[in-house]
């Protein structure tokens, strides 16, 4: 793809990697880090750092859209995908949706399906670790999605049948957030960032 048509609408590309953290860097102590799998799931489990990093290793070219305007084309992330680690705790039919929670407090909600298809663990970018104010350990990357979405410092996943707000998505945020059909906003009454 041409580098114009890889940038959605009233998006504009940027070489820095902005950092947009709602409460600051949390402090994580490697050792009792955990990833929680829970809600409607056959098996509720709790992954440490050690065994996600013993699952295969995916690494994908994606580019990443935040919905203030700016957009980073052509990184390189590399983790596991979603899917080998959902696998896991296998969950029910009636899951439709997941809530991701985080170690600052941060909350975002996404389409089961959309998760499977795309969603990335990652621990490092264009070969490097990933910066802690960029989600180290363990950041999500869902690239169809504005960047709200890639969660940082992910702590859980919820499976749920229904579809709940998550921290941006209670303050206004779309509940799908997809950049290519420009969800940025919700019809609901909305409270804007400054
Ligand atoms: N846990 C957590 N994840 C988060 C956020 C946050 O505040 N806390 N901000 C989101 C927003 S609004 C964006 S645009 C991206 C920014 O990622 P970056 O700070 O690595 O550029 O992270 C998203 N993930
Ligand atoms: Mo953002």
């Amino acid at each position: 793809m041409s580098e114009q048509s890889r940038v959605p609408p009233r998006q504009r590309v940027v070489k820095t990697f902005p950092v947009l953290s709602m409460n600051g860097t949390p402090e994580i102590d490697i050792a009792k880090w955990r990833l929680k799998l829970f809600g409607l799931v056959e098996r509720e489990v709790e992954l440490t750092y050690e065994q996600i990093r013993s699952l295969p290793v995916a690494r994908k070219e994606a580019d990443f859209h935040c919905v203030t305007g700016w957009s980073r084309l052509g990184d390189v992330w590399e983790g596991v995908w979603v899917r080998d680690v959902v696998a896991l705790a296998q969950p029910k039919p009636e899951a439709k949706f997941v809530m991701v929670h985080c170690y600052d407090g941060y909350t975002t909600n996404l389409d089961l399906h959309v998760l499977l298809e795309e969603g990335m663990l990652v621990w490092a970018v264009n070969g490097e670790t990933l910066a802690p104010e960029h989600g180290y350990p363990l950041r999500l990357i869902v690239p169809s999605r504005y960047g709200w979405k890639s969660a940082k410092w992910v702590r859980a996943f919820e499976f749920m049948a229904e579809d709940k707000p998550g921290y941006w998505e209670e303050r206004g945020y779309h509940m799908r957030g997809d950049v290519w059909a420009e969800e940025r906003y919700s019809e609901r009454p909305v409270r804007r960032r400054t």
